[in-house]
């Protein structure tokens, strides 16, 4: 997962610097003042270089237009934005369709189909799969020693009574983490949107912004991306495609600035939910860490109850680093929801359990493609029932 990562040359490496001096309004001032109450992050050590994700093959194509200025709305033009297929009508795919092809579904339904006899060797078989597909060693022990005492208690007349008691018991797992993301309730409410490079972060933000959108709610985009120009671009790319505004200062501006400006722009328009993209690091690297740490105490000046969810993006297919991942983001900027994205691949799937049982932190969304609607509120059942179907039961009994 790594392996992609490069290091940005040292002579593409930002300072952060303040706004375009020609935009130096009143609320420019009222920052600056806020900025300099705020204790600034360590200057990033070398280790801290930021590493960029390599050229993202589905990114957005760039917006039409030169760079804006400081706080400057980036209008939502239509032209602006790609229009890709996903702006073209193509039939919702169901849960099973796409998660019919992770590690975890494959070996799993494998496992069913092929071995009919109900003893321990399945039991031995099915905690290998687990482990493998992420879902972590300790549950997934807990969960095949909790099977295999039930299967000698004799409860399972055949292999498809335990895959029942398999399904029920993934289910429980997940139940506790399936807790919905309510925007309402603030206005604006703020999501600050944190994770490590090439999570999905920009891409969850404007399949949110096409939901809200679709959901009648007035929606605002941040980008605090400030890092790459191509970050700011993806970003109101998406807004321009959804018909969502996006404030930006362009790049190399300071995240925390760019998102302060965003709040007062949405609260003075009265926009619902305002999202903000941030630039994504290694959660080993403490400057950049501490960065987010800065943006969220900055927003607090405007409203203390900002962020009001902090929502990190996880590729689904991290693995088990997944989990040293969240640990850092929330103990640096206090992570409230999580959504897992591109499980639509050959990802494991099993990160969920293991976040699940590790976190109990709310699952909000899945992500199970590239296209807007490609973001599935977390239902725990309808997971389950996508990586391992009932039916695989029946499917047994054909294949005989
Ligand atoms: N298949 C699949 N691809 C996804 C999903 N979500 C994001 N992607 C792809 O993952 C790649 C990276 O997505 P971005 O949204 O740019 O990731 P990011 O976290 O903003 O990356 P940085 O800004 O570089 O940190 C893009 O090619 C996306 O199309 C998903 O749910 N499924
Ligand atoms: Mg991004």
């Amino acid at each position: 997962m790594l392996k992609f990562w490069k290091k940005k040359p040292a002579a593409a490496e930002p300072e952060t610097s303040a706004a375009d001096p020609a935009a130096a309004d009143s609320s420019v001032h009222a920052l600056h003042e806020v900025l300099a109450q705020v204790v600034a992050p360590e200057p990033p050590r070398p280790s801290d270089r930021r590493f960029v994700a390599p050229d993202l093959e589905n990114a957005p194509a760039t917006a039409a237009g030169a760079e804006t200025a400081a706080g400057q709305l980036a209008d939502a033009a239509p032209s602006a934005g790609p229009v890709t297929s996903e702006t073209t009508i193509t039939p919702r795919r169901s849960w099973r369709e796409r998660l019919s092809g992770s590690a975890f579904s494959r070996t799993l339904t494998t496992l069913f189909v092929r071995n009919a006899a109900l003893d321990d060797d399945l039991l031995d078989e099915l905690e290998t799969v687990l482990i493998t597909a992420d879902v972590g060693v300790e549950a997934s022990t807990a969960l095949v020693e909790h099977l295999r005492t039930r299967m000698h208690k004799r409860e399972f007349a055949d292999a498809n009574a335990l895959l029942a008691a398999l399904r029920q018991a993934l289910v429980e797992q997940l139940k506790p983490v399936e807790t919905p993301l309510r925007v309402s309730g603030q206005q604006p409410f703020v999501v600050l949107v944190v994770g490590i490079n090439g999570a999905g972060k920009t891409t969850t933000i404007g399949k949110l912004a096409r939901r809200w959108h679709d959901e009648k709610r007035t929606v605002m985009l941040a980008a605090g991306d400030t890092f790459r120009a191509a970050a700011v671009e993806q970003l109101k790319a998406w807004g321009a495609r959804n018909d969502v505004p996006v404030i930006t200062q362009g790049q190399d501006a300071d995240a925390a600035s760019v998102i302060f400006d965003a709040l007062q722009a949405a609260r003075s328009r009265h926009i619902d939910v305002l999202v903000a993209d941030t630039a994504g690091r290694l959660h080993t690297q403490g400057g950049l860490m501490d960065e987010l740490g800065k943006i969220a105490r900055v927003l607090k000046k405007l409203d203390p109850a900002a962020p009001h969810e902090v929502l990190m993006v996880i590729d689904g297919t991290t693995g088990q680093n997944a989990i040293n991942q969240v640990r850092q983001f929330r103990d640096i900027v206090g992570v409230t929801g999580l959504v897992v994205t591109k499980l639509d691949g050959t990802a494991k799937g099993g990160v969920v359990f293991a976040l699940a049982r590790e976190f109990g932190l709310p699952i909000r969304f899945i992500g199970l493609g590239e296209a807007a609607t490609d973001l599935r509120v977390f239902d725990a059942q309808a997971f389950v029932d996508g990586l391992l179907p009932a039916s695989l039961g029946s499917s047994q009994a054909d294949a005989g």
